[in-house]
């Protein structure tokens, strides 16, 4: 019998409930969108722009299927070009940018993971979409991958 590696005492076993989000960047909101609807059928559930991230951003997912409960595709496109979007597609092109995991407490996890020597982005939690409470791991520690903590609105539970 294999055992579970994440224990109760484990950071991920106590703040992680699920995947967000992947997110992707790209050029063209409008035309990302279509792609996905036309050759996907994904539905766009939820729009808005974040000008602190200098991003206009939408989720998609399957139709029947419930944003802010299910995994959802993020597309996100720059609003201008020094936003952390315009840089990734400028250094890499359009594509995957970041996985996103919902968490309990964004604060706590984050705090935990300084404790353990991991690099947080930010000293304290930003706003993201819809309310949510966001944070990033450096890519550096994140195994080559940009992690983003996401601690949804109280309202969203
Ligand atoms: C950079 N690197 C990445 C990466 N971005 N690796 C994997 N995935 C990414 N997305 C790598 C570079 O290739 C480089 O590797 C190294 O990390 C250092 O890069 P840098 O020169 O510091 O690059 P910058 O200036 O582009 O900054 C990267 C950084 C930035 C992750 C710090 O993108 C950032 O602050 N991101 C967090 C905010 C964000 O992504 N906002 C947009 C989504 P080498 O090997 O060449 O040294 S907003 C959002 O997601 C909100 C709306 C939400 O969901 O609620």
């Amino acid at each position: 019998m294999t055992e579970n590696t994440a224990t109760a005492g484990s950071i991920t076993g106590r703040y992680v409930t699920a995947i967000d989000h992947v997110g992707i960047a790209v050029p063209d909101f409008d035309a990302a969108v279509q792609w996905h609807r036309d050759h996907l059928g994904l539905v766009l559930a939820h729009e808005e722009v974040n000008e602190e991230q200098g991003v206009r951003e939408g989720m998609l997912s399957p139709a029947g299927t419930a944003f802010g409960t299910d995994t959802a595709i993020q597309i996100l496109a720059p609003l201008n070009d020094d936003c952390a979007i315009a840089k990734f597609i400028a250094r890499s092109g359009p594509g995957l940018q970041q996985l996103a995991y919902r968490v309990t407490d964004v604060e706590a996890l984050s705090a935990e993971l300084r404790q353990a020597g991991v690099r947080l982005l930010y000293d304290a939690p930003r706003h993201g979409t819809a309310d949510s409470r966001i944070n990033f791991i450096h890519p550096k520690d994140g195994g080559g991958v940009l992690i983003e903590l996401v601690e949804p609105a109280a309202a969203a539970h």
